[in-house]
C-alpha cells in the first residue's frame, strides 16, 4: 500500500477559486454536475504544469469539459481513485495561467454508501462527511486543504421526502419544480477547502434562537433533529451561545456568517463535524435531556458544541496545509475547549479528567506499534491519524507553550496567529512562529515535541543539605525508541513546581546563583532541557517535600521516590488540586500493586491501613461538610474516592496481568466499601435531592459524589443496598441516577442481584425501546459486565432487533465497550474474546472501514500481554491480515502492529 510523506510535500499545481455545485438527489442515483473555475498555481516559479489529476473514486464519470469543449475518453484517464486529464491547454479558450472552467458530471449511489464518508443517507436523510478525503467520493476534485476555494451549491430533490436542503453559507435562493421536486442554493462566501464542504436533505425540525455578536450582529442559531428529537435541543443550544461568547471574550473571536446550523444524524463515524456555517453532528453529541441522558454525556455535548464552534476559527479561517498537520486545529481546539470546559465547570476536575484520559489512552498509544508524533512524518490511510496524540497530547503540546509563555503572551500569539493566517492554509510551524514573535520566547527546542513520538520520562531525585539549607532537585530525562525513531533528543519540558514544608506551607524559591529576594515566588516553572539538570534551591531551612508537575504542565511520566506518608502529605497539604488528586492516585497505585505481589505469591492481601484512615478522614470531613455548608468540592471529592482504572494500573504495567489487576483492584475497593460503609451511607443520604433535575455544575458533582458511595455500598453485597439500588432506578427522576443504578446491579457478583439485574435490564429496555442512544447505553452496560459469561451474552445481543453492526454508535456500543471496558472477558485465555474482535473487523472492513481500523486496537497491543495471549492475539491479526480484500485503514493499522 501507499505511504504518504510529508518531505514530499508540494503546493498544488492548480488553484480552485469557484466551485459551482448541483447535486440532483434520488432514491436510487445522484447526479452530481461541478463547474470549476481553475487556473495554474502564480504562486509556483515558472509552473508550465499541462496535466491535472483530480482525485476521485467510486463513482461513474457521465461528462466532462472544458471551457465548453467535450472531451472523448482518450482525452483523460479515469483510474480507481483518479482522472487524470492529459493537456488542459489543449481545451482551454486561454492560457491556463488566465484561468478555464471545467465542467463535470458524475454519477453517484449515497444510499449504497455504508463508509459513511462522503454523500450518504443515515436513516431517511442524505449528509455529507468530506473531513479527510470524502469530497473525492462526491465528485472530482484536488481534494486536499491547501486548494480553498468559494462553493455555491444547488440541491434538488423531493420536496415531501426532503423538505429541508442545506448547505454551507446562505440561503440564496429558492422554489419549487414540476414532480414535486424543490430547489435551494446556498452561497458560502469564505474560501474553504472541500473537508468543510456540507449538504443536508431531509424531513427535518428545528428549534431557533439568536446570538449577538460583540459588534452587534445577530446571528441565527438553528439546530436541526427528526421531529422526535425536538425536545433535546436546548442544552446544546445553550451550550453554542455559551461558547460563542467565550471565544470572544477569552480569544477575541467573532462569528462571521449570518447563520450557524447544526444538524443532528445518526449514523455518523466520529463525534461531529465543524463544516463551515453547517456543523453534522452525531446524535450522541447534540441530544440531551434530563429523561435520557446522563450527566456525562449532558457535558459532551457542551465540550462537542463548543469544540465544533471553535473550528471556525481554529481549522476553518485559519486551516491546514496538509493532513500532517492535523493537530495545528485538533490540538488547539482540544486545549481551547477543555478550558472553556474549565470555565464553566470546576477546573482542578476537568483537569484530572483530562489527565486521567491522557495518561491512560494516549500513553498506551504512545508506547504501542501504531505511535506518531504530534506531526507525523508519513502514513497510508489520514483517517486512522485522528488520534489521541493528534488530540489529547496535541492540546497538551499547546498547553505548554502557554507554561512558557504565559496568559497574556500566549494571547498575543494566538491574535498574531489568526491574524497573520486568516483566509491561509498553514502549518504548525507557522503556529509556533507566531508564538515566538508575540512573545520573544525561544521556542527551538520546544519544536521537538511535534516531531518526536513517545511519552518522555521524568526521574527526579533529591538531596537536601542541611549545613548549606540547599535543596538539590536532580532531573533526568529519557523517551522510549517507538516505531521509526530509536534515539530521541531532549524535550524542553515545563516543570511546574512547589516545595512545601512540614506545616504544608509553600518555600520561596530562589535559585543558586540567583540574588537572594524577598518576595521570591513559591511557584516556580523550571526549563528541563537537558538530560541530566540539577536545580539547587537556597535558604531551605529544612527538608521539604516537593510537589512536582503541578496541573501536570507537561504530559511526561513522573518518577520520585516518594514515601507513602509524603503521598499523604500532598494528598492533604498541597494547595494544588490537581496534585493532590495526583497523590491520592499514586498512593492507590502503590496499594493496589502490593495487593497483586501477594496475590502473585499466593499471599493473602494486607492492605495498608494508612489508604483506608486517608479514605476515612476524606469521608468524616465529606460528611461533616455535606451537613453543614456543603464547601468541600463534590465532584473532586468523587474523584478522589475512585481508584484508578484497570486501563490506567495496565498502562502501568511492563506485562499486563490482566485477572491480577481486576482481583488487587476489587480486593481494596471492596475492603474500603467495607471499612466505611456508615460513612459512604451517610455521605449518599447528604447528597440526596428532591430539586428538579438541573445540569449545573454543583448538581452533576452531587449525583456523582451520590452514585460513587452508591456503588462503595453495593459492594458490601449487603441486600438492602441492593434494595436501595433497585429503588434508584425505579424511582429516579433522571438518567443519570438510573443508569448508575442498572450499572451496578448488572455488575455485582451478589446472588441478591440476579434477579434485580434481570428485571431492571428488561424494564429498561421495554421503556426505553424508541431511543436509540439509550437503548446503546442498555447495550454497553451489558458489554461491560466483568461476571462470566458475558461474551455469550454480547454475542445473543448482536442478533437483537435493536443491533445494526452499520451503525457506528451501536458498534461502538457492544463491540467496542467489550473489548476496551471489559478486560478480563475480552483477555480470556480461551482466546475467544480475540476471536469475537477479528470476526467483527473482517465483517466492518466492507462495510466501514474507518470503524474496522479503530476497533482493532485492543488487538495491537499485544505486546503487552503473556506468551499465551501474545501467541493468541497476534494469530487473529494474522488472520485479518489474510483477507483478500482489506481496506487501506485496517491495512495500515494490521501491518504496522504485525511488524
Ligand atoms: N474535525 C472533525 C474530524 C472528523 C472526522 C475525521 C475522519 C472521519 C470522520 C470524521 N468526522 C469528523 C471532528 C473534530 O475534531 O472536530
Ligand atoms: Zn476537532
Amino acid at each position: 500500500a501507499r505511504t504518504i510523506f510529508l518531505k514530499d510535500y508540494q503546493a498544488p499545481a492548480f488553484l480552485i477559486e469557484k466551485t459551482e455545485l448541483h447535486f440532483d438527489l434520488d432514491e436510487t442515483r445522484t447526479r452530481v454536475t461541478s463547474r470549476l473555475v481553475l487556473r495554474r498555481n502564480p504562486d509556483l516559479a515558472g509552473n508550465v504544469e499541462d496535466t491535472l489529476q483530480l482525485d476521485g473514486q467510486d463513482m461513474v464519470l457521465e461528462s466532462l469539459r472544458i471551457d465548453g469543449n467535450e472531451l472523448s475518453s482518450n482525452d483523460y484517464v479515469v483510474a480507481d481513485e483518479s482522472l487524470t486529464i492529459n493537456s488542459v491547454s489543449a481545451f482551454a479558450s486561454q492560457s491556463p495561467d488566465a484561468g478555464f472552467v471545467l465542467e463535470c458530471v458524475t454519477v453517484i449511489k449515497p444510499q449504497e454508501n455504508t463508509s459513511l464518508e462522503g454523500l450518504y443517507k443515515s436513516r431517511t436523510m442524505f449528509c455529507t462527511q468530506c473531513e479527510a478525503e470524502g469530497f473525492r467520493k462526491i465528485t472530482y476534485y484536488l481534494d486536499r486543504p491547501d486548494v480553498m476555494s468559494v462553493f455555491t451549491t444547488t440541491i434538488v430533490a423531493d420536496k415531501d421526502k426532503y423538505p429541508v436542503l442545506l448547505s454551507n453559507g446562505n440561503d440564496i435562493a429558492h422554489g419549487d419544480l414540476d414532480g414535486g421536486r424543490h430547489w435551494v442554493t446556498w452561497e458560502d462566501p469564505f474560501r474553504k477547502p472541500c473537508y468543510l464542504f456540507a449538504l443536508v436533505a431531509g424531513d427535518l425540525k428545528h428549534i431557533e434562537d439568536t446570538f449577538t455578536t460583540c459588534s452587534q450582529r445577530d446571528i441565527t442559531l438553528r439546530i436541526f433533529v427528526e421531529e422526535k428529537d425536538l425536545d433535546k435541543c436546548d442544552h446544546a443550544m445553550d451550550s453554542l451561545k455559551h461558547a460563542m461568547r467565550w471565544d470572544e471574550e477569552v480569544y477575541g473571536r467573532e462569528y462571521d456568517l449570518d447563520i450557524f446550523m447544526i444538524v443532528a444524524v445518526d449514523d455518523f463515524n466520529m463525534g461531529a463535524m465543524e463544516n463551515k456555517g453547517l456543523n453534522i453532528f452525531n446524535t450522541s453529541c447534540v441530544l440531551a435531556n434530563p429523561a435520557t441522558t446522563t450527566d456525562l454525556a449532558f457535558q459532551r455535548v457542551e465540550a462537542v458544541v463548543a469544540h465544533e464552534y471553535f473550528h471556525n476559527w481554529s481549522g476553518n479561517r485559519v486551516t491546514c496545509r496538509d493532513w500532517f498537520q492535523l493537530s495545528l486545529k485538533e490540538g488547539f481546539t482540544v486545549f481551547r475547549d477543555a478550558e472553556f470546559s474549565a470555565d464553566m465547570g470546576s477546573r482542578s476536575v476537568k483537569r484530572v479528567e483530562n489527565v486521567s484520559f491522557l495518561r491512560t489512552a494516549q500513553f498506551a498509544e504512545d508506547a504501542g506499534p501504531m505511535a506518531h508524533p504530534v506531526r507525523p512524518d508519513s502514513y497510508m490511510e489520514i483517517s486512522n491519524f485522528y488520534t489521541l496524540t493528534i488530540y489529547e497530547k496535541g492540546a497538551e503540546v499547546v498547553r505548554m507553550i502557554r507554561e512558557l509563555l504565559g496568559p497574556e503572551k500566549f494571547r498575543a500569539g494566538s491574535d498574531l496567529y489568526f491574524d497573520r493566517h486568516d483566509g491561509q492554509a498553514v502549518t504548525t510551524e507557522d503556529f509556533v512562529l507566531a508564538m515566538e514573535a508575540a512573545s520573544g520566547v525561544d521556542l527551538g527546542q520546544f519544536r521537538r515535541w511535534y516531531t518526536q513520538a513517545g511519552t518522555p520520562q521524568l526521574k527526579i531525585s533529591d538531596n537536601y543539605d542541611a549545613s548549606a539549607q540547599t535543596y538539590e532537585l536532580l532531573v533526568r530525562q529519557s523517551c522510549p525508541p517507538t516505531p521509526e525513531q530509536s534515539h530521541k533528543d531532549a524535550f524542553h519540558i515545563p516543570l511546574r513546581m512547589s516545595l512545601l514544608n512540614a506545616d504544608g506551607d509553600e518555600l520561596p524559591l530562589v535559585l543558586s546563583g540567583e540574588p537572594a529576594a524577598s518576595d521570591a515566588p513559591t511557584e516556580r516553572v523550571l526549563d528541563v532541557t537537558s538530560d541530566v539538570q540539577s536545580f539547587v534551591f537556597k535558604g531551605v531551612k529544612s527538608r521539604p517535600v516537593p510537589s512536582l508537575l503541578r496541573g501536570f504542565s507537561a504530559p511526561v511520566k513522573l518518577q520520585f521516590d516518594y514515601s507513602r506518608d509524603d503521598l499523604l502529605f500532598i494528598m492533604t497539604r498541597d494547595s494544588d488540586g490537581f496534585n493532590r488528586w495526583s497523590a491520592a492516585q499514586d498512593l492507590a497505585v502503590a496499594v493496589i500493586q502490593e495487593i497483586l505481589q501477594q496475590h502473585q505469591r499466593g499471599q493473602s492481601p494486607g492492605i495498608d491501613k494508612r489508604l483506608l484512615d486517608a479514605v476515612g478522614d476524606i469521608l468524616r470531613s465529606a460528611v461533616a461538610d455535606a451537613r453543614g455548608s456543603g464547601e468541600l468540592d463534590q465532584a473532586m471529592l468523587a474523584q478522589l474516592l475512585s481508584l484508578p482504572s484497570e486501563a490506567y494500573l495496565s498502562e502501568l504495567s511492563n506485562e499486563i496481568d490482566v485477572d491480577g489487576i481486576h482481583w488487587a483492584r476489587e480486593t481494596l475497593a471492596d475492603a474500603l466499601a467495607v471499612e466505611h460503609a456508615e460513612n459512604f451511607a451517610d455521605l449518599y443520604k447528604l447528597c440526596q435531592s428532591d430539586a428538579p433535575y438541573s445540569a449545573d455544575a454543583a448538581s452533576i458533582a452531587r449525583r456523582t459524589l451520590k452514585n460513587c458511595c452508591l456503588a462503595y455500598l453495593v459492594r458490601t453485597q449487603e441486600p438492602r443496598w441492593l434494595e436501595i439500588c433497585y429503588r434508584q432506578f425505579n424511582e429516579a427522576g433522571n438518567m443519570t441516577d438510573a443508569d448508575a443504578a442498572l450499572r451496578l446491579l448488572v455488575n455485582s457478583p451478589a446472588e441478591a442481584a440476579q434477579p434485580l439485574r434481570t428485571q431492571a435490564l428488561n424494564d429498561f429496555y421495554e421503556r426505553w425501546q424508541h431511543e436509540s442512544l439509550v437503548v446503546n447505553q442498555w447495550f454497553s452496560v451489558q458489554a461491560i459486565a466483568s461476571r462470566p459469561g458475558t461474551l455469550a451474552q454480547v454475542k445473543l445481543l448482536m442478533n437483537h432487533k435493536a443491533f445494526d453492526i452499520r451503525n457506528p454508535n451501536k458498534a461502538r456500543a457492544l463491540i467496542s465497550a467489550f473489548c476496551n471496558m471489559n478486560a478480563v472477558n475480552f483477555h480470556a485465555l480461551s482466546g475467544e474474546g480475540y476471536t469475537f474482535l477479528a470476526d467483527q473487523v473482517i465483517t466492518l472492513n466492507r462495510l466501514n472501514p474507518q470503524i474496522a481500523a479503530r476497533l482493532l486496537t485492543p488487538l495491537t497491543r499485544w505486546q503487552k500481554y503473556n506468551q499465551q495471549r501474545q501467541h493468541l492475539m497476534k494469530a487473529e491479526l494474522e488472520r485479518i491480515q489474510a483477507d483478500p480484500e482489506l481496506s487501506r485503514d485496517v491495512y495500515e493499522v494490521v501491518s504496522k502492529s504485525l511488524k
